[in-house]
C-alpha cells in the first residue's frame, strides 16, 4: 500500500511539474500570435513629437491612408493647425496626443496657433 501511495504522489508531482512547465510556455507563446496580419490591411501610421517648440520630424512625407499622432512631450501647450484649414487639434496640453488620416495626396502645411514660428509639414503621396 505505501509503495502504490509512493507511485500515485510521484505521478502527482510529475502532473504539477508539466502542468508549470507547459502554463509558463503557454504564456511566453501568447504574445507572438500575429496569424492573422497577412489577410487585414495593413495599418499606416507616423508620429511627430512635440518637444522645445519644435515639430519632429518637422518634415514629413507618408502616403495616402496614413494616420499621423502628434505627441506634445513639450511642458508647454500646443496646437497642430493646418494653414489650410484641412485639420486643427484645439490646445494639446503637455502629455496628450492628436490624431488625423491623410486620405488625399497633397502638401499640408501646419503651425502652433500659440508659438506662430512652430511649424511643420507633411507630405502626402499616392
Ligand atoms: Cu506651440
Amino acid at each position: 500500500m505505501s509503495k502504490a501511495g509512493k507511485i500515485i504522489g510521484g505521478i502527482a508531482l510529475m502532473a504539477v511539474l508539466l502542468f508549470a512547465v507547459s502554463a509558463c510556455g503557454g504564456s511566453d507563446s501568447g504574445t507572438t500570435s500575429n496569424a492573422s496580419s497577412s489577410t487585414t490591411p495593413e495599418i499606416k501610421s507616423s508620429k511627430v513629437v512635440m518637444k522645445g517648440s519644435k515639430f519632429d520630424p518637422g518634415d514629413l512625407t507618408v502616403e495616402v491612408g496614413t494616420t499621423v499622432t502628434w505627441s506634445n512631450e513639450d511642458a508647454v501647450a500646443h496646437t497642430v493647425t493646418a494653414t489650410g484649414g484641412a485639420f486643427s487639434s484645439g490646445n494639446m496640453d503637455p502629455g496628450t496626443n492628436f490624431g488625423y488620416t491623410f486620405n488625399a495626396a497633397g502638401t499640408f502645411d501646419y503651425a502652433c496657433t500659440i508659438h506662430p514660428s512652430m511649424k511643420g509639414k507633411v507630405t502626402v503621396t499616392e
